[in-house]
């Protein structure tokens, strides 16, 4: 996987205008007093709550360090999509990036559990099972691939934005061709209830959607919105079918490279950067909802009798791909949230 990154990390550094790496171990070692840049790639809109929890996090980080650490943020997918910039990562050539879980769990499949549809009923059920043991334990796993986890981000619950007409029940999406993320799990679940998943990496979904290469999207509201998906795919459902943590990550050469006390400085940001997005996303999804709606899309809430539809659809699925994990692992997380459907469907 790192060698294969090796075209990917070229591109991205002739784009930052640095020296080419050519081989050997990626990342610098960075001596106490010295001055550096971390370079923090993502794909989130610049004005979204995650990219003003990542511009707290490079605010504290120059604070406390007396400036001699700089963290410049580079968002809207000006380095690339998520796969390209977990590579650069591992191999160095950028510092951080933040991805959603599931195309992270194509480097760390133990990650895989959170790609089931439907585990979390609500954010604070989601906060439990992250914060708790089971949580931390995925995180350190990543040191396996060249990456450590600062924490867990958030993206948040995802929903469907569809370009023709809205979407109510799982037989609706018959033949739909969705974008997905480039996520097995979430290909698998929609191929099941007969869809016809797209998966691409996120800077070409706005085009594919204009262009009708795709019939929708799904993703949290706010990052439809100010992807400006809702343009062209403005018949929203709120399907919550998914609840999208993000992995804060930095690159583990560079950073065992740090000394100890800007490994400190980092990571206390880290954990203040984390909480600042959590708080932040607690109202965001009401307020993005209106502005859709503002702006002429509409917004279809479930009936509980929808709902239960869309849950029951998965039950197959998750027969099917439990034992394709870990499934003690995603066992645990479904006792852990309560989620009783689908412990008893895999049993
Ligand atoms: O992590 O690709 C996606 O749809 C993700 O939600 C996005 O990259 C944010």
């Amino acid at each position: 996987m790192i060698r294969k990154a090796g075209f990917i990390a070229v591109g991205i550094a002739a784009a930052l205008g640095l020296s080419i790496w050519a081989g050997g171990e990626g990342g610098h070692a960075v001596a106490q007093s010295d001055s550096y840049t971390i370079k923090f790639g993502n794909v989130i809109s610049v004005g979204d709550t995650q990219n003003q929890g990542y511009a707290l996090f490079a605010e504290l980080v120059e604070e406390r360090s007396d400036g001699r650490i700089k963290v410049q943020v580079y968002p809207d997918s000006q380095l690339g999509g998520e796969r390209e910039m977990i590579e650069a990562t591992q191999f160095g050539d950028i510092e951080m990036t933040a991805p959603s879980v599931g195309v992270l769990a194509n480097f760390d499949k133990s990650l895989e559990v959170f790609d089931f549809p439907f585990i979390f009923e609500d954010a604070e059920t989601a906060y439990k099972v992250l914060d708790s043991e089971l949580g931390d334990e995925m995180l350190a796993g990543l040191e396996n691939s060249g990456l450590i986890a600062l924490g867990w981000g958030e993206n948040g619950f995802r929903n469907l934005a569809m370009v023709k007409g809205t979407v109510r029940t799982p037989e609706d999406m018959r033949g739909i061709k969705l974008r997905t993320m480039q996520v097995p799990m979430h290909i698998a679940y929609w191929r099941s209830i007969g869809a016809a998943p797209t998966p691409m990496p996120f800077p070409e979904v706005f085009t594919s959607l204009q262009q009708g290469v795709v019939d929708g999207v799904e993703n949290p509201y706010e990052l439809l919105f100010s992807a400006r998906f809702t343009e062209p795919a403005h018949f929203l459902t709120e399907t919550r079918h998914i609840y999208d943590p993000e992995v804060i990550l930095i690159s583990k050469t560079f950073f065992e490279g740090l000394s100890a006390e800007d490994q400190k400085i980092i990571r206390d940001a880290a954990d203040e950067m984390v909480a600042k997005i959590r708080s932040l996303k607690s109202t965001i999804s009401d307020e993005i909802r209106a502005k859709i709606v503002a702006a002429g899309g509409t917004v279809t809430d479930l009936t509980d009798e929808e709902r239960q539809q869309w849950i029951d659809s998965a039950i197959p699925f998750y027969k099917e791909n439990a034992s394709k994990v870990d499934t003690g692992k995603l066992k645990a997380i479904l006792e852990a949230a309560g989620n009783t459907t689908y412990l008893e469907a895999i049993q």
